[in-house]
């Protein structure tokens, strides 16, 4: 295997010049090899008198894109990172970094600590490390403020957005910005080459970082303070109980507080802090958890190329059909949108165009892509339009025969390799794809409210789907920048089977005692981005209640939703209707807790005889929601409906708000230890004496055999 990093004496164009190219597919991670690479390979050229300039220069798809993700578990090796960027940055020789594709993390870490950075127009640059729990470790925190202000780096790094170099223009981070095709990186190479002959030729002073803080003024030091202050601030609520964001905003505090070597090794300390917290390890779990979902496990051994979709239809243009026809002009795709009637169509149109026009207004989208979109957007009550089209998504009423008819009329009108996809959320596909003489192409691909926002796509194989159509299906989610996952038929899949439980406690718990708000409020203490009862009055309690009496394999438990389904009897469905759970302000749709509502819930529980209780704790609702997910996650993974409990946690991060760093249930469940679990789960059964806290056996078989969820 060669080395993945080589010292390439002279460049094509420019033979004072040298090149350290790196090789280390797929993404050029900075792996132990890598660092001792680069770390040899300026030795080499400081010591070549014939070498008086340098290229950083990598093959592939991108620039570095970061530290190796891989290494983090393991004991890291010298050289470390911030080595290796102090070893670049004072280098004799002037280094220039060519930039492409994705610099990210310690990737551009690398890039500024070159003294000079070369980049094609549209390559990102930024410090996602935040998304991983972690803060910039190899001096991230100190070389942006001092290259590009104090302001950016706040804005870089605690948010952990790329930019495209282009709008980093005003502060002069990249030197050259060249305009090519980013497949033609010879070009690249040749530019940064006679860019780095150019500086050599103007004999200009080497940007050498010195010790120094950053130089301000007092008026500017508290200006930069008072800036620290109000990040702090923003992030205790935008990512409220994150660590790392804060470290961030720590650590760049000291590049005009501190001397550079003193800030590098509180910005280690507080690197090392974040890499070992359990937010962390959770974060990291979620990346590649979200990267193995993309990941098929197929029934066979082929490997099916998908089919390239450019054309889709969309049937139902209500709120689910709109947003989902959203997804797909969004991504370029053209869209046959068909209602049954002209008046329905017009007014999904209609609604379509106002979410386009609400998020132009907020600066989302540009005037010019809102038109786009709209032009690919077309409006049809003809089946026969469709005959062409690559795929369908079916999204009308939740019911078997109105789907039944409809996929059967699809049957004879769509081309015979068109895929017929459903999006219903409960609905045994199976017997949707009998209603075809394709079943081998019929597949769910479930999108999650709203479905242009929301980046959860459970596609969901029947008994018959082909791996060609599952492969098509994950990819195309792919395309619509939605976070796949394969899942099977059950009720619910797995997202809202899940939730089911998650649901189903919440109101037992109210009918023992505990007020909406005091669930609603344990919940978002513990992590949640919404309490489960303001989750369901503003979906709308009414369509939970008709799925349940549409199930007839549901529990006939009259305890089970009996809160919700008395609310939805009673008339108060939500916020549509200003009454659910909580009381709603007519005008400013402000959520307050409701007596009437509490009142008929307390009466509605001595009905069913339920004993009241003063002694719910918020750790016994919290246990209780959270470990009802664990728990049916296990059964859900002993059936084989999910097929890694990787997956479970990725629809969990990406379809309900659950917190990502704790890495979704059943990283959680890992993270509180099984034998916890277990226990408690036990505890619930003894308490409530009901079948619905029969402890999984999955549980059973990790705890007694010493291994993980989720390992
Ligand atoms: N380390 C190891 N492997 C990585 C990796 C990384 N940093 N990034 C991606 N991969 C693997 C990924 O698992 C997949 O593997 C393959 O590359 C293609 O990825 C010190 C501490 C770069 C935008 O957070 O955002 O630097 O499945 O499917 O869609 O301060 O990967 O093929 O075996 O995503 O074209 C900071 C994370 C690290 C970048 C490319 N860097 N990666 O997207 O391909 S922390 C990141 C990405 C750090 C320093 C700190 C994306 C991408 P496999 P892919 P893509």
């Amino acid at each position: 295997m060669t080395a993945p990093v080589q010292l390439i004496p002279t460049a094509p164009n420019a033979d004072n010049i040298a090149i350290i190219n790196i090789d280390n597919p797929p993404v050029n991670a900075l792996s132990h090899a890598v660092r001792q690479g680069i770390v040899d390979a300026i030795t080499q050229a400081e010591q070549d008198e014939n070498i008086e300039g340098i290229v950083i220069y990598c093959q592939g798809k991108t620039f570095i894109a970061g530290a190796d993700i891989k290494e983090f578990g393991k004991t890291p090796k010298e050289p470390h990172l911030p080595d290796v960027i102090k070893r670049i940055n004072q280098c004799k020789k002037p280094i220039t970094a060519a930039l492409f594709g994705s610099v990210l993390g310690g990737g551009f870490e690398v890039a500024l600590a070159c003294h000079y950075r070369v980049a094609i127009k549209g390559t990102k640059v930024g410090l996602p490390e935040v998304n991983l729990g972690l803060i910039p470790g190899a001096g991230g925190t100190q070389l942006l403020p001092r290259v590009g202000g104090v302001e950016l780096a706040l804005t870089m790094i605690t948010s952990g957005k790329p930019q495209k170099v282009e709008q980093l223009d005003q502060y002069g981070i990249i030197d050259q910005l060249i305009d090519v095709d980013s497949n033609n990186k010879d070009h690249l190479l040749n530019e940064t080459a006679s860019f780095a002959k150019e500086i050599l030729a103007q004999n200009k002073s080497s940007k050498v970082i010195t010790q120094e803080p950053i130089l301000l003024d007092e008026e500017q030091k508290q200006a930069a303070k008072s800036l620290c202050q109000q990040f702090r601030d923003k992030l205790a609520k935008r990512s409220r109980g994150q660590k790392a964001p804060q470290s961030a905003v720590n650590s760049i505090e000291n590049s005009f507080t501190l001397p550079l070597n003193e800030a590098m090794v509180k910005e280690r300390e507080y690197f090392v802090e974040c890499r070992g917290s359990s937010q962390s390890r959770a974060m990291r779990h979620a990346f590649f958890a979200e990267k193995t979902a993309a990941k098929l496990t197929l029934s066979s051994e082929s490997k099916p190329t998908p089919t390239n979709i450019k054309s889709v239809a969309v049937i139902g243009a209500g709120t689910m059909g709109g947003g989902i026809a959203m997804c797909f002009a969004n991504a370029g795709i053209n869209v046959k949108l068909l209602e049954m009637t002209q008046s329905n169509l017009a007014k999904g149109i209609n609604a379509i165009a106002k979410r386009y026009q609400q998020a132009e207004n907020r600066g989302i989208i540009s005037k010019q892509k809102v038109n786009q979109c709209m032009e690919l957007i077309d409006g049809t009550c003809d089946y026969q339009d469709l005959a062409q089209v690559d795929l369908v998504v079916e999204a009308a009423f939740e019911t078997m025969p109105v789907k039944q008819q409809i996929f059967s009329q699809l049957d004879e009108v769509c081309k015979p390799e068109a895929i017929l996809a459903s999006n219903t959320s409960y609905l045994d596909i199976n017997e949707i794809a009998k209603a075809t003489k394709r079943p081998e192409k019929v597949v769910g691909m479930h999108f999650f409210s709203p479905a242009n926002i929301m980046k959860l796509l459970e596609v969901v194989a029947t008994d018959y789907s082909d791996d060609q159509t599952l492969a098509t299906a994950m990819s195309l989610g792919k395309k619509l920048g939605k976070v796949s996952v394969a899942v099977k038929v059950c009720y619910g899949f797995v997202g809202n089977r899940m939730y089911a439980c998650y649901g189903r406690e919440a109101n037992m718990l109210l009918l023992e005692g505990a007020t909406p708000e005091q669930i609603d409020t344990a919940m978002v203490q513990w992590g949640m981005a919404m309490g489960p009862l303001a989750v369901n009055d503003m979906s709308g309690i009414d369509i939970g209640y008709q799925a349940r009496k549409a199930n007839t394999q549901g529990p006939k438990d009259p305890c089970y939703f009996a809160p919700a389904d008395m609310l939805v009897e009673a008339g108060r469905l939500g916020q549509k209707t200003h009454a659910g759970f909580y009381q709603y302000d007519e005008k400013t749709n402000k959520r307050s807790p409701d007596n009437a509502a509490i009142e008929l819930i307390r009466s509605h529980a001595s009905k069913l005889k339920v004993k009241q209780r003063s002694d719910i704790s918020d750790e016994e609702i919290q246990q209780r929601l959270i470990f009802a997910l664990i728990n049916e996650g296990a059964y859900i993974l002993e059936q084989q409906i999910a097929s890694r409990a990787s997956d479970i946690d990725a629809i969990w991060l990406n379809g309900y708000g659950f917190p990502r760093y704790l890495g979704g249930p059943m990283c959680y469940a890992d993270e509180v230890g099984l034998q916890t679990v277990v226990e408690t789960i036990k505890k619930f059964q003894e308490q409530s004496g009901n079948d619905y806290w029969q402890v999984a056996p999955l549980l059973e078989q990790r705890l007694a055999e010493g291994k993980a969820l989720t390992s």
